[in-house]
């Protein structure tokens, strides 16, 4: 398993869930300096993660790009994937697309969180599971010509009312042959839904892609009441070999978050 951290890019994000806001350059420094295996980007266009921006800045580092978000087109554009209007669905796609596009050159996995909308208007649950079902049909084949999967990520209920349960999600893609979208596993968002974050894991265990390591409370591991030690053997069990990427909070400022999830990794996957 491999350690990251993230960077926000986007202004309009500044309160979110992510380490290292408003420079590349100088989050990837950090990162290198804490100790990182690589970065997960939040960017606010595909442009700002062209690999010609990216791939100076991490080579320098050591550093790869663990994955890159693609919630900007909401918190930024007003755009998600099941919109009632199909014009906005439209641009949400053409959006996550550019950011498929340009983590593909990166070597790197999009990320559907926030995108995948809700329902609302004339758009029913079931109604938007169909479109979601759709876009991640065309976008998870846009990945696969990248040789990258897709990750998709189920939501807490505040956020969204599509999925908000890891095992609801993998029957859903199960139930729709989307072979190659994987589940990003975020555990702030499993701690509000699930019974069982070691659970949820082992029952998906063929479907999860990518951790979101992040304690009950946004914050760094260690820094909520999340019991680590069951998480990590679960993920063990499933043989995960990917990445537990630090989306948190930069509490209490972001060098003490980033050293807090360095030590939870180094002490969770150690013991
Ligand atoms: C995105 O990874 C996520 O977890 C959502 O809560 C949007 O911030
Ligand atoms: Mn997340």
């Amino acid at each position: 398993m491999r350690s990251a951290i993230t960077i926000c890019l986007v202004p309009e994000a500044s309160r979110g869930p992510f380490v290292f806001h408003g420079s590349l350059e100088s989050g990837c420094r950090a990162a290198a300096e804490i100790g990182f295996d690589g970065v997960e980007i939040f960017p606010g266009t595909a442009a700002e993660v062209s690999a010609a921006v990216v791939q100076p800045l991490v080579a320098a580092r050591g550093l790869a790009v663990a994955a890159i978000g693609t919630g900007a087109g909401w918190v930024k554009h007003g755009l998600h994937l099941v919109h009632a209007d199909p014009e906005v669905r439209s641009q949400a796609r053409a959006f996550v697309g550019g950011i498929i596009d340009a983590a593909g050159d990166l070597g790197s996995p999009a990320i559907i969180g926030s995108m995948q909308g809700r329902s609302g208007g004339e758009v029913s649950r079931e109604l938007a599971i169909t479109m979601l079902a759709d876009a991640l049909g065309d976008l998870g084949a846009r990945a696969t010509r990248h040789g990258q999967r897709l990750l998709y990520e189920p939501l807490n209920r505040y956020e969204t009312d599509l999925f908000n349960r890891q095992a609801e999600a993998a029957a859903f893609l199960d139930a729709h042959g989307l072979a190659n979208v994987r589940l990003l596993c975020d555990l702030f968002h499993m701690n509000i839904e699930e019974e069982s974050l070691a659970g949820a894991i082992a029952q998906c265990g063929h479907r999860v892609g990518h951790i979101h390591w992040a304690d009950s409370n946004r914050r760094a591991i260690g820094f909520g009441h999340t019991s680590i030690g069951p998480v990590v053997a679960a993920l063990q069990a499933i043989g995960y070999e990917g990445w537990l990427s630090a989306e948190v909070l930069p509490w209490p400022t972001p060098a003490e978050a980033a050293s807090q999830t360095i030590d939870s990794l180094r002490r969770g996957i150690a013991s």
